[in-house]
């Protein structure tokens, strides 16, 4: 966002902040409900309680002197969203920079609610009261143009949940000069995500032409015993491209319910989040 559209407050994650693992542990709707045990929740408790929080207490962060997010407890509930507390990452104990001895993995949702190094669990009629909660990611408005100008809007706006599709470029990179084949065809390859739990992504189309023509990408959806609908995907196809400066390439992603990238860029936001443009590359010199 800050590059293509509008200097945000906010990291330069560009392509890689994405997680994909194999993750272990017992669903949190499980420990819960044994947790809830004999002593029966009655369906008005139930109903009161509307949010998981998760609390790391260990270290001071940032902005505030502990670290938690929570997630809507009918997600955490519903079987189908595999939130889990995390003891293995990739089939070995969770490495202490990722979390050791539990985490939460809150698949298909942004991952600052997948909190590490796990003290508590909350059932609670309230969010998270932690800073990076209620005062950080969230998808301000466009007249929250700086921080003075945010201020009111993050007790307003709702905390994000669920990432957009997606589908990034890995190869070429942006900004770089690459050699066109005989054939005129160029390789492009990248990866892309479903939005949340709408997944998998079923299509990825290419354009070499800033969208006047667009191709499909063929799709790795990597081993079958480990694909499923949070798991990314791999693509790769061949682009026809022109000699020259200043070419891009786009790229957009379809997941199984429709969800699609809609904008050649996405729309400006304070904190630079949930930015999912098609515009993929840029600036590229092909000679
Ligand atoms: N305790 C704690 N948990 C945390 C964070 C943190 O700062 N402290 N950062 C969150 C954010 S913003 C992200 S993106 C993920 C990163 O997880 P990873 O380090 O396993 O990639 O952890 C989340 N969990
Ligand atoms: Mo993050």
């Amino acid at each position: 966002m800050r590059t293509r559209i509008k200097d945000v407050s906010g990291i330069d994650w560009y392509d890689g902040a994405v997680m994909n693992c194999v993750w272990e542990g017992p669903r949190l709707s499980d420990v819960l409900r044994e947790l809830a045990g004999s002593d029966e929740v009655s369906q008005t408790e139930r109903q009161q309680q509307k949010h998981v929080q998760f609390a790391s207490y260990g270290t001071e962060t940032q902005e505030d002197k502990w670290y938690g997010g929570s997630v809507p407890f009918e997600r955490v509930m519903d079987p189908d969203m595999d939130i889990v507390l995390a003891v293995k990452m990739n089939n070995e104990p969770l490495p202490p920079r990722h979390g050791f001895p539990v985490r939460a993995i809150v698949p298909g949702v942004l991952g600052a609610r997948s909190v590490k190094w796990l003290d508590r669990i909350t059932v609670s009629e309230e969010e998270s009261p932690n800073f990076y909660q209620k005062h950080d990611y969230k998808i301000l408005p466009l007249d929250a143009v700086d921080k003075k100008a945010a201020e009111p809007y993050w007790s307003q706006i709702p905390a994000m949940l669920e990432m957009p599709v997606n589908a990034c470029v890995a190869v070429p990179t942006y900004k770089s000069t690459v050699k066109l084949p005989d054939s005129g065809m160029l390789d492009v390859k990248g990866y892309a995500v479903p939005q949340g739990h709408f997944g998998p992504v079923v299509r990825v189309q290419v354009s070499g032409d800033e969208g006047k023509t667009w191709i499909d990408a063929k799709l790795d959806h990597g081993p079958p015993e480990l694909a499923n609908k949070w798991t990314w995907v791999f693509w790769n196809c061949q682009v026809k491209m022109e000699k020259g400066e200043g070419k891009k390439i786009f790229a957009k992603a379809t997941d199984k319910a429709g969800n699609t990238q809609e904008l050649e860029r996405s729309t400006w936001n304070l904190r630079g989040v949930a930015y999912n443009g098609y515009e993929a590359v840029f600036d590229l010199t092909v000679v």
